[in-house]
């Protein structure tokens, strides 16, 4: 497929300043009359001709100025339409298409959800309703037309504001009017038409703009969208404070559908949402499911700011409006839950999904320079450590700093279409520094990996820190990057304060070069080095640290991520050293338990959530990860197993007691605060490591749970309990489970993910059986992430299955969905990242099924892309 590349940028020939569509919707034969007001662009070519982009169109008429055009004129097909000698002055163009909404399986452009119709733009969908400058730099005013039958689509919902509806008298059809007044890229167009229930409420911004916030759903499920509801108007208020961001439209709808291929779509003042980000309820969702709902309703309000007022110049710098916003939502998060708690996620989530892909085959900059296909960049690492870039700027340039800056980026760019250079010119012109070296970070793919070793002079009473920091794959000309290291020292007895040292700055010190130091005096005894507090950065750092050094971290650090952070390297290193066949030595992992008791002793009932993030161990991807080369996946899960065992057993008094302590007494009402969910997930820990070393006893209690469970994260942390234990009662209640919600899709997913992440032979088979489940469709993307996208993810040992049968069961599934949703098959596919980081067995079984792939005929570019970069 043809390559577009950052540096051949170069602005639209033509401009479109306005869009009038008319859109008559039907199943079968949607038609779209869009009215574009053009001109040239002074910064383009003149008189170059006019190409407008298409996907998959059929074009019925065409007018230049209300009249027609001769077909020497222009030329159109499906994927364009071409007019040879477009007028040197401003224009107008008429075009009208036919779109099948019905037949739209890829959920790009116009599509039928449960009969509801609904849009997806971003990237390059737009071009698949009508003909258009498809490109984030082109801005216009829309207004909007809908039309439908008002028995199959009583709600009409556009972009921007409502200004007239009404009848089609004498066809039982009707319409809305919607005016969006704010210049958009075509990404962000959207368009609703349905049956469909609502909950709304008024929210009158820092401004004093009165603004009606609705939330719409399915009929029957008007319940459910409450804490949507009410999240959308918290993400208001904080945005406010927060960043001083008012909303700018009378309302702001999002929509509920069950068909997306993503999470959400940030549409201007229409945001469209995968259900599953939407609708909970006690007995439907988890706790992890409402703080995922409260996070990305932040996150695509957030971007009402950055992304929809100041957007992106190209689709190269999409990590200006989504690392930013991604940075953005996690400090919501973080204010609304724990922030402690909160990053020891973000930092789960970042090494689970970024660190892997910027070591394998797919690693990419942050800013790419060049794709075949820019729906496979919406990856974790323009995301996540986009979001970590701009956390790093805040910690070299201080929170005052940052915000001014953020002040003046949007300030000075309101409604344009601006480069990651342009966000860092904000923050140079309030500070007065040099940021390009630091700009670095978007440009380099790759973790980097920093050595530390310290040096302790109980005479003079300092201490010396060298840092050296290296690159994978970079060569030794390489420049350093700037890396933020939030640092303190900590001593037997607890941190040792009066220490001072020149180098560092309110807690911080910054690693400019490729080797540097740093001097601590008046250090009274040898310390213990508490390094990235609070994860200062994304790389990975290799220190010399014992296991007792990491212990006085766990039980003095006062920052909480590092206290964390000690207890996890404690349990990669036990466990690595498991999996490598060394004898760990009995007296290491009883050190570890010992201290985990006086933990819990003193802090899980003050803190259950950061206690059960504490009990978590290390997941076989981050051993995985640790290991690098040659590794066997059946070894990594073994070795947890043992650690887990080992921790069930000698914590087990104390993990009973505490399931007692914090079970909620009969008849609580049940809250999703950050509270109760705490002291939920640490319940749900004790559970999973009491069932780890006692299979009757974990049987028992996960059984019990779930006869007495009264909110949906007590029964599937049960169910998930007895899905790691074989025998009658697990699929007794895997079966209970299914019948209880047989109309409930959504819980239905977390049933086909049990399932498939259960790391037993028979997993492969089980997931066939269940791939011709009633409940299960092919064509809904939830469905196949959670049946084939948990296996491929989160279940090593069996997707790894040394026979390739896991392997050929996902290359199966991206083959057979590659016809109708080729964006879903292509994210299926990125499991396959790793596969040159196996043992040589399974490696050359996981090169077979991609080379499978890539040999088959007619692939999408979606998947060509991942598999050709996969295998290069
Ligand atoms: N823009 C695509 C969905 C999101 O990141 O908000
Ligand atoms: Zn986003």
């Amino acid at each position: 497929p043809p390559t577009v590349r950052l540096d051949e940028y170069r602005p639209s020939d033509h401009l479109i300043d306005r869009v009038e569509l008319d859109v008559r919707l039907d199943p079968r034969d949607t038609r779209v009359t869009a009215t574009l007001a053009l001109r040239p662009n002074p910064a383009g070519h003149a008189g170059a001709p006019l190409v407008l982009d298409g996907d998959e169109l059929s074009l019925l008429a065409l007018e230049l100025d209300g009249q027609g055009l001769a077909p020497e004129a222009y030329r159109a097909g499906p994927s364009g339409l071409t007019l040879h000698t477009p007028p040197q002055r401003p224009f107008t163009l008429r075009i009208e298409t036919r779109l099948d909404p019905t037949a739209n399986t890829r959920l790009m452009g116009l599509y039928r959800s449960n009969g509801v119709y609904c849009t997806q733009c971003e990237a390059d969908g737009f071009r698949r309703i009508t003909y258009f400058l498809d490109r984030p730099d082109v801005l216009s005013i829309y207004i909007t037309r809908i039309e439908a039958e008002r028995a199959a689509a009583p709600v009409l919902l556009g972009n921007g504001n409502p200004v007239e509806a009404g009848e089609v008298p004498g066809t039982g059809r009707h319409y809305a009017i919607w005016h969006d007044p704010l210049p958009k890229p075509a990404y962000l167009f959207a368009l609703v038409g349905g049956r469909l229930d609502h909950v709304s409420k008024p929210f009158t911004t820092m401004e004093g703009r009165e603004v009606e916030i609705a939330v719409y759903v399915e009929p029957g499920k008007a319940a459910r969208a409450a804490y949507a509801l009410d999240a959308v108007e918290r993400s208001m208020a904080w945005d406010e404070t927060a960043f001083g961001r008012a909303y700018d439209l009378d309302v702001f709808n999002v929509v509920a559908v069950s068909d997306f291929n993503m999470g959400a779509m940030e549409n201007k003042g229409l945001n469209i949402f995968n259900d599953k980000y939407v609708l909970a309820s006690p007995e439907t969702a988890t706790d992890a499911d409402y703080a995922a709902i409260e996070a990305i309703i932040a996150h695509e309000y957030f971007h009402n700011w950055s992304g929809n007022r100041v957007t992106c110049r190209d689709w190269f710098q999409l990590c200006l409006k989504e690392g930013l916003t991604v940075f953005r939502d996690q400090e919501f998060s973080s204010d609304m839950r724990s922030r402690a708690v909160h990053r020891i996620a973000e930092v789960r989530n970042l090494r689970a999904r970024q660190f892997p892909e910027d070591a394998g085959p797919l690693a990419h900059p942050v800013r790419p320079k060049q794709y075949a296909e820019i729906n496979n960049f919406y990856t974790a690492t323009v995301y996540e450590k986009g979001a970590e870039i701009v956390r790093m700027l805040r910690t070299l340039i201080g929170e005052t700093a940052f915000r001014a800056g953020m002040d003046r980026y949007f300030a000075e760019n309101d409604g344009t279409a601006v480069t990651v250079e342009d966000f860092l010119k904000a923050f140079e012109a309030v500070t007065g520094r040099d940021l390009s070296r630091f700009a670095e970070w978007y440009e380099r793919p790759g973790t980097p990996r920093v050595t530390v070793s310290g040096t302790y002079e109980p005479n003079a009473g300092t201490y010396r820190l060298t840092f050296r920091q290296t690159r994978p794959g970079a060569g030794a000309d390489a420049p350093p990057l700037v890396i933020p290291i939030r640092l303190g020292l900590v001593g037997a007895g607890g941190p040792l304060d009066g220490t001072t040292s020149a180098r560092v700055e309110a807690g911080v010190f910054v690693l400019h070069a490729a080797e540097d130091e740093v001097t601590f005096e008046n250090v009274a005894e040898e310390p213990v080095p508490s390094l990235f507090r609070a994860f200062s950065a994304p790389v990975r750092v290799e220190s010399a640290l014992d296991d007792t050094a990491r212990l006085t971290l766990l039980r003095h650090d006062p920052d909480s991520f590092n206290r964390w952070e000690a207890a996890q390297r404690i349990a990669l290193g036990l466990m690595a050293r498991q999996a490598h066949g060394e004898t760990a030595g009995p007296a290491a992992a009883d050190a570890f338990v010992a201290a985990l008791d006086a933990f819990l002793d003193a802090e899980a009932l003050r803190d259950p959530a950061f206690a059960a993030q504490i009990l978590a161990l290390p997941s076989e991807g981050d051993l995985a990860d640790e290991m690098g080369a040659d590794t066997d996946p059946d070894a990594i899960f073994s070795a947890r197993q043992t650690l887990r065992r080992r921790l069930g057993t000698g914590l087990r008094e104390r993990l009973m007691h505490l399931r007692e302590t914090l079970a909620e007494p009969a008849g609580t009402p049940f809250s999703p605060d950050a509270d109760a969910a705490g002291r939920r997930a640490l319940r749900n820990a004790a559970l999973d490591l009491i069932a780890a070393a006692d299979a009757g006893a974990g049987t028992a209690l996960a059984q019990a749970q779930i006869e007495a469970a009264t909110n949906m994260t007590d029964r599937l942390a049960g169910l998930a309990t007895l899905a790691l234990l074989p025998g009658e009662v697990r699929e007794a209640a895997l079966t209970a489970f299914a019948e209880r919600y047989a109309d409930e899709p959504l819980v239905l997913d977390k049933w086909f993910a049990i399932q498939a992440m259960i790391p037993e032979e028979g997993t492969v088979e089980r997931i066939r059986r269940l791939q011709s489940h009633p409940a299960f469709a092919m064509s809904n993307p939830n469905r196949v992430r959670s049946l084939i996208g948990s296996f491929s993810l989160a279940n090593p040992t069996q997707f790894n299955r040394p026979d390739g049968a896991g392997y050929a069961l996902v290359a199966e599934t991206v083959l057979a969905l590659d016809g109708t949703n080729p964006q879903v098959a292509a994210r299926l596919m990125t499991a396959f990242g790793p596969w040159r980081r196996l043992e040589p067995g399974r490696r050359s079984a996981a090169e077979a099924a991609l080379r499978r792939i890539v040999a088959t005929p007619g692939l999408s570019r979606d998947v060509a892309d991942i598999a050709t970069r996969s295998l290069a």
